[in-house]
């Protein structure tokens, strides 16, 4: 079966989906493949921060209905450390942002919602995606869709099929440089059945490691421990993971998190990573195919919202009559973004972790740097302007 569209979208992850719904607002045609079932995308529990600007956005092109309801406007966060709590309020030190709790997958229900409803051509469960000359000026993806071999030619190609896809992987080495940074410990996930045991997520440096006190729901929390990568999720009774978190978290007043039974477990590896540029002919990369964070900024499904915005524009550009000099500019631009959320994400991370073989002189002066970051305003507002997220200019 053969069939044809503007723009060959891989990927229905927040990248993709939302990329194809700003292409759909310039009236640009897209066909989304997406090698899982809609049921596996909109069940897969992740990401829960969003940036102001990623909400803003959300919000002009029509998705911010049910954000605005059921989203959770969060007005700061808690900084944890020996015993003590400080707080980074966001409003008073970056003009008025905030950032939202609102979960990865509820952004993809609104997504598929909304790309459905305007009649678009998703087509979820194909296997073996494969590109074709997009060096050239006739691009290509072949797939299999429910048995059939299938081809989509298209003028562009949009690789939004995250750290594992293919897209990365077809752009011969030596074009484009990888540069990585992995780090010698994991996070350990939790998702449990309690009340939220803040109103602000907490996140807490202790001499075992780190530890983060998140939330889904009024219900539902996500909590993390730092471990090393090589934990098994299968080693940790519900007691272990309390007693962890209970001495992580302890401050000098008794404060302790609200428990209730686990249902999910996951351990999550550490890593920074760029591909430089994220384009080769008329491919382009976004999102985590491209790059990934450690998630100690909450950063990874923001930018992966913003490289679909300057992705759109780009493209937009490009077929009201404009040229393709916006499309030439779109890794520069995209990279300049991504480059500070990477150099933010890093930096929480050290200061937050304990790294193997960290001494005492590396802990105190790590409590050193959150004392500081939480008693200068220029550092506090730093901190602020990075978490609510730059501006997509
Ligand atoms: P995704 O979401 O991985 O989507 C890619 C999609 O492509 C599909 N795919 C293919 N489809 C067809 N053919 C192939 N060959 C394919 N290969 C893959 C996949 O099935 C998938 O549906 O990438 P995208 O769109 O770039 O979005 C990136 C975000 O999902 C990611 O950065 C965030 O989840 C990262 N992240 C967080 N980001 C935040 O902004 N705030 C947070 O609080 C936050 N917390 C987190 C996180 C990521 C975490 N994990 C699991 C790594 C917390 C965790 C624990
Ligand atoms: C989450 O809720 O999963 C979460 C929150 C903040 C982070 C990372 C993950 O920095």
């Amino acid at each position: 079966m053969k069939h044809r569209t503007q723009v060959g979208i891989v990927g229905a992850g927040p990248a993709g989906l939302l990329l194809s719904h700003l292409l759909h607002k310039q009236g640009i045609e897209s066909v989304v493949l997406e090698c899982r079932t809609r049921e596996q995308i909109e069940g897969t529990i992740r990401a829960g921060v969003l940036e102001q600007g990623t909400v803003d956005l959300l919000t002009r092109v029509g998705l911010g209905e049910r954000l605005a309801r059921e989203g959770f406007a969060h007005d700061g966060i808690l900084l944890r450390f020996h015993g003590r709590t400080r707080r980074v309020d966001f409003p008073s030190q970056t003009g008025g942002k905030r950032v939202t709790v609102y979960p990865q997958h509820e952004v993809l229900r609104d997504l598929v919602k909304a790309r459905l409803a305007d009649g678009a051509d998703l087509r979820f469960g194909v296997n073996a995606v494969s590109l074709r000359g997009v060096d050239g000026e006739r691009p290509a993806i072949r797939y299999r869709h429910d048995g059939e071999d299938c081809e989509v030619s298209c003028d562009f190609v949009a690789g939004c099929d995250g750290t594992h896809g293919v897209c990365r992987a077809s752009i011969p080495s030596g074009i484009a440089t990888p540069l990585e940074r992995t780090y010698p410990f994991a996070w350990f996930g939790v998702l449990c059945e309690a009340p939220p045991s803040s109103p602000e997520l907490i996140y807490c440096l202790h001499e075992r490691g780190f530890a983060l006190v998140s939330t889904r729901s009024p219900t539902v929390q996500r909590m993390y421990l730092q471990v090393d990568p090589e934990e098994r999720a299968c080693d940790w009774s519900d007691d272990r993971i309390w007693s962890e978190f209970r001495t992580r978290l302890a401050t000098d007043d008794g404060w302790a998190p609200k428990e209730g039974p686990i249902f999910h477990k996951v351990v999550v590896g550490m890593r920074s990573f760029v591909l430089e540029p994220m384009q080769h002919g008329r491919l382009f990369l976004a999102g985590d195919s491209a790059h990934v964070v450690p998630p100690t900024g909450a950063k990874g499904l923001n930018l992966a919202a913003s490289d679909a915005y300057y992705l759109g524009g780009a493209l937009a550009a490009f077929y009201r009559g404009g040229g393709s000099s916006a499309l030439e500019r779109y890794s520069e631009r995209a990279l300049a973004r991504v480059w500070k959320a990477q150099r933010f994400s890093m930096w929480m991370t050290s200061m937050l972790h304990r790294f193997p073989g960290g001494d005492r002189f590396q802990y105190r002066a790590q409590v050193a740097e959150l004392d500081y970051v939480t008693s200068s305003k220029a550092a506090a507002t730093a901190l602020a302007e990075n978490y609510v997220g730059l501006p997509m200019n």
